[in-house]
């Protein structure tokens, strides 16, 4: 017999929101391709996928887990992802490298809107796709009812490619409608062919019709065959349905359940006939033919006592231990199995591998030999941006440095995170996708760098300005000693149009100040204007310089500086102090049907509907465009998922400042005053 080249590896990648069974499917295959003597479940905390201890505490992945293992020969590396939508940079990330993405979902048709947004980015970046509707043994739904809801929420049809067999209540089995085979479901074992049923026999005949009229519109000799009536061959549907998984055309459909090792295999055999290699996901990404070795990294972690680990996928060429790939040399080489490094020599094209401690190499980058990317590569797509932050501090301000350090990495880690330092409310605020995210991401900075944080709702950054002008003296004097102090100004205080922000007028003249004081005056309002009467940051104010006095002898930068302090200080509170508060341009995206309750959430947050849309590229969505106060932003995203099946999302900018009065204001004054005498 010749000798057979080793096949290349293939990744596929499990997605789907959270709960639907992606870290039990995972186990699944792993058994069911031997890679593992025997299940481990999310109840018992063993499971490959979930490795981190944020993840077994909470029962719920909040990394992606590798996993390698082989299918009749085949090698398959295949990538657990968390499904929750605040972890979703995880799944994009790994999803950018995939061969195939596996949806699994739950067989519920209320909730077919949650794999709305993942089939979004799916067809956005041409990721070939198919459904595994996992959870078959406790549904009693009708399989046409909930297709025809996740229809609903994908952009590509659908292709239905089993029905089941009911047995009463359970399900026993299934038919495949390509092959017209009946299988009876076995526990932990393939299924056992058997005659399709009678009771089967009207519901396949017609299911199978639907698959090959869907199918026929991407193929006209088909679409011929089916209006002469004649039957294509297994052959040749099995091929179509290849050609348009692999061009994202269609998403095929498979029905189990992964806790029971129901249709597993089946998914297995599937993924083996119809995943494209990974010369077919280099092209989609933009690398192609023949040429130097092009890596490309999904993922950046630090570990405790390793150091850095960037995981990348060999899209072209291979690679090994101590190559320099893009001016980093690879110290350290493996194969990651859940959280357990496997020491690896050198690797193909299509494998995933961990590479140890390249220090300037992040998420993203795409690694060669000679460092030059190859011409056509298509862009890394943006980081998720933030709706949600939390305002932190290092329990022991001693450790002020080491958090920034900390910090730091956890955003290489994890792009989707942000921090920001405040420069109105002086704090630290970190930002990110929601709640669980900030909380899990703050946790592991306690774990991994022994770091106590604590965390709170971000300050917001309230200004104040003034609504009438006053005139003011301010005399500075003293005499101690020898040397006195001597600074005398008068100043006119205007409140100037709303974004302004300060304005400083010279009207000197004959050297009643002298010139060299004259930034000291200056100096002196600006200082004031940090904190104004109200206790904030003073915006959209003129103060002009019209006269004053100086001591040959006793003037001094200080004294004039201190001299319009004291001026500032007793004018302004003549002047009507009144609080702004920040208004933001908030965009709101949301399935349509829930459009009218974001509305009823706006106006509830004190907001100013601008009017509302259909949004661009999203079939059946809105978007809705609104002021609202930044106060009113802070747990907005909570809100939003909680009336969306955890859908819906925002983005917003700062756009003005707008007066705020009466008891809310009072409340927001009072709080300043108690936080500043604390
Ligand atoms: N009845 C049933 N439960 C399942 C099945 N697959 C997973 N589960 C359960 O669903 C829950 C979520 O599973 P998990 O794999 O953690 O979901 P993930 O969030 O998608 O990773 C766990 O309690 C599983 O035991 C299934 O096929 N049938
Ligand atoms: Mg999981």
């Amino acid at each position: 017999m010749a000798d057979k080249k080793p096949k290349s590896p293939r990744t596929a990648v499990l997605v789907g929101p959270y709960l639907s069974g992606k870290t039990t499917l995972l186990e699944a295959l792993l058994a069911a391709t031997g890679a593992i003597p025997s299940k481990g479940t999310i109840k018992a905390g063993n499971t490959v996928g979930d490795s981190a201890p944020e993840s077994r505490q909470r029962k719920m992945s909040v990394e992606i887990n590798v996993a390698h293992t082989k299918y009749l020969d085949d090698p398959w590396i295949f990538i657990d992802c968390p499904g929750s939508i605040e972890f979703a940079q995880e799944a994009h990330n790994a999803l950018m490298v995939a061969d195939v993405a596996v949806v699994v979902c739950e067989p519920v048709p209320d909730k077919a809107l949650t794999i709305a947004p993942i089939l979004k980015f799916l067809d956005d970046h041409a990721i070939p796709h198919m459904l595994f509707v996992n959870k078959m043994d406790i549904s009693a739904v009708r399989v046409r009812d909930l297709l025809q809801s996740l229809q609903a929420v994908s952009e590509r049809p659908l292709i239905l490619r089993q029905v089941p067999i009911r047995d009463g209540d359970s399900i026993s089995g299934y038919v495949d409608l390509v092959s017209e085979r009946a299988y009876k479901y076995r526990p932990s074992q393939a299924s056992d062919l058997i005659q399709v049923p009678d009771s089967a026999l009207a519901r396949e005949k017609e299911a199978r019709t639907e698959m090959l009229e869907a199918l026929a519109d991407f193929d006209d000799k088909l679409l011929e065959q089916l209006l002469e009536d004649t039957q294509p061959s297994t052959r040749e549907i099995y091929g179509q349905i290849t050609r348009d998984l692999q061009g994202d055309l269609i998403v095929p459909v498979l029905l189990g359940a992964a806790e029971h090792d129901h249709g597993v295999r089946r998914l297995l055999k599937a993924l083996r006939h119809e995943t494209p290699e990974v010369a077919a996901s280099a092209t989609r990404r933009g690398v192609e033919g023949a040429g130097e070795a092009v890596l490309q990294v999904f993922k950046t972690v630090h570990a405790a006592h390793t150091g850095k680990l960037s995981l990348a996928r060999i899209l072209r060429g291979s690679a090994k231990d101590g190559a320099t790939l893009s001016g980093a040399r690879v110290s350290g080489f493996s194969h990651l199995m859940g959280a357990t490094p496997i020491k690896q020599g050198e690797a193909m094209a299509g494998d995933v591998v961990g590479l140890g401690r390249m220090e300037p190499i992040k998420t993203g980058d795409v690694l060669t030999p000679s460092g030059t990317g190859p011409a056509g590569l298509k862009p890394w797509p943006a980081a998720l941006t933030p709706v949600y932050s939390l305002a932190i501090k290092a329990e022991n301000r001693n450790d002020e440095v080491k958090l920034s350090g900390a910090l730091a990495r956890m955003v290489e880690e994890d792009p989707s995170l942000a921090v920001e330092h405040n420069p109105d409310t002086h704090e630290m605020v970190l930002l990110g996708q929601g709640e669980i995210h900030l909380l899990v991401t703050i946790e592991r900075i306690r774990s991994k760098y022994n770091l106590k944080l604590t965390s709170s709702k971000p300050r917001v950054p309230y200004k104040e300005t003034i609504k009438k002008s006053t005139q003011q003296h301010g005399r500075h004097k003293r005499q101690s000693g020898g040397h006195g102090q001597f600074g005398d100004i008068h100043v006119e205080i205007k409140p100037l149009a709303r974004g302004k922000g300060f304005e400083f007028i010279d009207k000197i003249v004959g050297g009643a100040v002298p010139r060299n004081f004259i930034p000291s005056v200056e100096e002196g309002i600006v200082d004031y204007l940090k904190r104004g009467p109200l206790g904030f940051t003073v915006v959209d104010v003129s103060v002009k310089l019209y006269d004053g006095s100086y001591h040959a002898v006793d003037s001094s930068d200080m004294a004039f500086k201190t001299a319009a302090r004291i001026a500032m200080s007793e004018g302004m509170p003549k002047c009507e102090p009144v609080l702004l508060e920040p208004i933001c341009h908030v965009t709101i995206a949301v399935p349509n049907e829930h459009t009218s309750k974001v509305q009823r959430v706006i106006t509830g947050r004190r907001g100013h509907i601008l009017g509302y849309d259909a949004k661009p590229g999203w079939k059946g969505w809105d978007e809705v465009q609104a002021n609202m106060p930044q106060s009113d932003l802070h747990d907005l995203i909570i809100e939003l998922r909680s009336i969306t099946l955890g859908v819906g999302s925002y983005s917003w900018k700062f756009d003005h400042l707008a007066e705020l009065t009466g008891r809310l204001a009072d409340k927001v004054i009072g709080d300043q005053q108690q936080a500043a005498a604390s």
